[in-house]
This record gives C-alpha cells, structure tokens and sequence, in this order.
C-alpha cells in the first residue's frame, strides 16, 4: 500500500479503496462574475489550485481510482435552498439572480459548470449539492460505499467553507481523510492556513495534509511497482 508522507504522520493510500473528491471548482467561484465574486472577494486567489488540481486528476486517472467532482449548485426552483442561505451575505447578486454566467449558482447555468480545465471525463461522478457539505442531501454516502471506498484525498474550493465541511462530514462517516494543501485555495489565506492546521491539529482530528508532489509520487511508484 503506498505511503504519503503527511502532517500530523503518515497516510496509508490503499488501492483500490481510495478516491478523489474535488469540491467545487466551477466558475461561479473561480471567475469574475460569479457567486463568489457578488460576495466581494477577489476571485483569483482561488487560481493556484487549478495546476495541483489538474495533477492529482492526471495521477488518480491512470491509477484507475474513482473520481467525484461536486457542484454547489441549486434546483433552477430553488427550492432545494433555505431562504437564510438565499439572504445571507446581502450581495449584489444572489443565488438565482441572472448573472454575467447565468443564474447565480443554479445548476446547468455556465457559471454553475467546473472550469474547463478540469472538466470531468464523462464516466466520472458528478454531484450536486445544495449545500456547503457534499454528503448532505446528496448520494454521496451510498456511492463510497457501493464502491467499497474507505479513503478519501480532497482538492477544491474553498478550504474553509464547502472543503472543510465536507471533510468533516466525511471524518464523522468514518473515512480517512487527507486535504491536498496546494490543491485548494481560499479567498482569505489566513483561513486557509488556519484550516489546515484545524484539520491535521491533535493528532489529525478531522485529518491529514499533504502536498500534491507527495500524493502524485506515491501513486505512481504504486503503478511502477
Ligand atoms: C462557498 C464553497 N464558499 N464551495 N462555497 O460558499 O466553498
């Protein structure tokens, strides 16, 4: 089984039974014009993760592993989202307002879509969820299982809100968790830093964190040996 080295130690990537979740990545977030951008930030403190991201595609492809993008995206009705999510935040632009990329965050607009540059290969799993945590009413749960997946490697956006809720939601299913460190981003680097260090705190309380390098090599020394 290979080994990645890792804060707080060490983690055990078994294959089969791990796979990739990349949370996130749409254009709503990433782009100017979008969901993330109503809310003031400035989105392209997202775009560091876009290569890392790429990388750990690439690798977890030719491993053969699952790959499961999620979409923070609602029902074009909304009525998959509580009227408090739909208030908060007092943007320009909320969700369901018609934006530059369509409606805000509303699934099958052009800013709800991943960014083309990791656009899912059509076998791979593609979730949409309503909301910051990708197991809440979502299949998300029963897919893993049926799959017989017990770890679970994350990249995407952003590292403290739909990132560490979901890794949260996945430690409390009992999942070993790893977040790949520059294959997500924050709109704010102080809660990025402080995320990470939540999550590998106590001896990895939510999990582990690693580089992309490290994940990457030890897939492939597993496919050379
Ligand atoms: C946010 C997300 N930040 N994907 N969504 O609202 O992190």
């Amino acid at each position: 089984m290979p080994i990645i080295p890792a804060q707080p130690y060490e983690f055990d990537l078994p294959i089969p039974g791990t796979a990739l979740i990349v949370i996130d990545m749409q254009r709503d977030f990433l782009e100017p014009g979008g969901f993330g951008a109503a809310l003031g930030n400035d989105v392209s403190r997202l775009a560091p993760a876009v290569g890392p991201t790429r990388a750990l595609l690439d690798a977890f492809r030719a491993a053969g592993l699952p790959v499961i993008h999620t979409r923070e995206a609602h029902r074009p009705d909304l009525s998959d989202c509580p009227p408090s999510k739909r208030a908060r935040g007092r943007g320009d632009l909320r969700i369901g307002d018609p934006g530059p990329m369509g409606r805000i965050l509303v699934a099958g607009e052009p800013g709800a879509a991943i960014i083309p540059a990791l656009a899912p290969l059509p076998d791979e799993t593609v979730i949409d969820k309503p909301g910051k945590g990708a197991f809440w009413a979502t299949p998300l749960h029963d897919l893993l299982t049926a799959r017989a997946v017990t770890h679970l490697v994350f990249a995407g956006v952003t590292t403290e809100v739909c990132v560490q809720t979901t890794m949260r939601e996945a430690n409390d299913r009992g999942y070993e968790c790893l977040l790949v460190e520059d294959a997500t981003e924050s709109y704010f680097p102080a809660f990025k830093a402080a995320a990470l260090e939540m999550i590998r705190a106590q001896g990895g309380i939510v999990g582990w964190t690693a580089p992309s390098a490290a994940v990457c090599a030890a897939l492939c020394s597993s496919m050379a040996g």
